[in-house]
């Protein structure tokens, strides 16, 4: 029997730019996601680099239309509540706010939006879980200033900030700053709004400046969240995934102790601990460059800690000292060598919910504070059948073992405030642009060729859900 405590959050997940749509409407600017086109091409020029242009002769752009989030989330919110969520995870538009980042005055249409939606899950008692920036800053911030290894970045992200928690300062009580702050390593154009090779010193540069940056970002509106909402609390966000060695050949524990060390906690030692960790001068003279630090960043980072560390959980990585790029298995974006012992999604990203036990405990162990799940989730075809039904099992077998291995990590003594699996409903997916890669509860019906009327049906995994919130995570049949 698991034992998931009285008052554990269980939920969903969305964020703005891949299910809002709507990317014009309501005085909103353009954002870096506006200009991802959808396509087999996409995940190479997110990790390599993207025109800053809309071209609507050469791609499509499935962001621009989401799935309508914006015009239909009464009914969405209303299918969550039916499911009996407690949370409810999105994120605002920064360029929703500040149309172009940069201006000083917010644009009171966009406020308005999220006032409405927020006092829409409040008629359901479902409590907003917010992330500040989910890979998609202001295009002009990317245009204009270079995205975030530019220091100016820092005070537009405060400003925003502030007009966020002071507007919405009776509404919303857990917050997130940047989604996946580690995902810079990987694809810095979604996260910081620049592309950047990270094989070379100067791309490095870059990434580790921009990151930088938003720690002190991080740091000075986490202070700003406590001064303002006192009984607020606000946390990180990474994606972790345990990093295991091939072998017990002590070179592959070295290699996969050193990969756990940066891509695991490069970030979160900084916004948890409040304070850079020992192993980056190994990281810095590897890469033959470190981020400039100004006088009084390190002491606003130590001021600045989060009350819990949030992350999204896929899958692990297994390394090997020496790799033969054929024994690669790739997820989105973490590289590594195939493990023989796991099964890989359609897509590629292998499937390990003893994975997510091991990492709730080891960051456990290492921080002692809270963690907060607000990303699992399996992306598969869906097929509807000709009575409407979708019988997704192979959806409600992830989740059965994953929120398993999640009730095991508590009883180990694991201290998690929730669960918000990830694309509740379906949406478009941040690596490929695809409708097709479906993760929800409820299924929309929109597909990659653009067609569909964008209805709502429930799937079986969502009175599954339905089931598991009901009982506490005590009936996963
Ligand atoms: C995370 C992102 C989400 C989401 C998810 C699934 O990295 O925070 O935005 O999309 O991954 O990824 P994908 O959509 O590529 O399947």
């Amino acid at each position: 029997m698991l034992n998931f405590p009285k008052e554990f959050l269980w939920g969903g997940a969305i964020a703005a730019n891949q299910a809002e749509g709507a990317f014009d409407k309501g005085g909103k600017g353009l954002t870096i996601a506006d200009v991802l086109p959808g396509g087999k091409g996409r995940l190479k020029m997110i990790m390599d680099s993207v025109d800053l242009e809309i071209d609507k002769t050469k791609y499509t752009y499935p962001n621009h239309e989401g799935i309508d989030f914006y015009h239909r989330y009464k009914e969405d919110i209303a299918l969550f509540a039916e499911m009996g969520f407690k949370v409810f995870r999105l994120s605002i538009s920064w360029a929703r706010i500040f149309p172009n980042g940069d201006q000083s005055q917010p644009n009171e249409e966009g406020l308005k939006f999220y006032d409405d939606v927020f006092d829409q899950l409040k008629e359901y008692n479902i409590e907003p879980l917010v992330t500040m920036s989910h890979y998609e800053m202001p295009l002009n911030l990317a245009k204009k200033y270079g995205g975030w290894k530019n220091r100016k970045l820092i005070a537009f992200f405060e400003n925003y900030a502030k007009v966020l928690f002071n507007r919405f300062k009776n509404k919303v009580k857990y917050w997130l700053t940047f989604n996946e702050i580690n995902s810079a390593f990987m694809m810095p154009i979604m996260s910081l709004g620049f592309s950047a090779d990270r094989k070379t010193v100067h791309g490095m540069q870059c990434i580790l400046q921009g990151l930088h940056h938003q720690f002190v970002a991080s740091a000075l509106v986490v202070q700003h969240c406590h001064a303002i909402i006192s009984d607020a609390q606000i946390g990180c966000m990474q994606i972790f995934a345990p990093v295991y060695p091939y072998s017990s050949n002590p070179d592959d524990v070295l290699t996969a102790l050193q990969e756990d060390q940066i891509f695991n906690y490069y970030c979160t030692d900084v916004q948890v601990r409040g304070k850079y960790s020992s192993f980056c001068q190994r990281l810095y003279s590897q890469c033959g460059t470190r981020p400039e630090i100004v006088k009084g960043d390190l002491e606003i980072i130590a001021k600045g800690k989060v009350d819990f560390i949030s992350f999204s959980y896929y899958m692990s990585r297994t390394e090997k000292a020496e790799k033969n790029p054929l024994e690669t298995g790739m997820g989105n974006m973490l590289s590594g060598v195939k493990n023989p012992y796991l099964q890989a999604s359609d897509w590629g990203w292998e499937i390990d919910p003893v994975g997510l036990r091991v990492i709730l405990n080891q960051v456990y162990d290492r921080y002692q504070i809270p963690l907060f799940i607000v990303e699992n989730g399996l992306g598969a075809t869906d097929k509807v059948q000709a009575d409407g039904t979708i019988n997704d099992d192979y959806r409600i077998d992830y989740f059965r073992t994953h929120i398993q291995a999640l009730g095991s990590a508590i009883a180990d003594g694991v201290q998690v405030l929730g669960y918000t699996s990830w694309g509740c409903i379906d949406l478009v997916s941040a690596g490929t642009g695809e409708y097709s890669k479906r993760y929800g509860f409820v299924y929309v019906d929109k597909h990659d060729d653009g067609s569909g009327t964008m209805k709502r049906l429930r799937k079986k995994s969502f009175y599954w859900y339905k089931k598991v919130i009901q009982s506490n995570g005590q009936n996963l049949d």
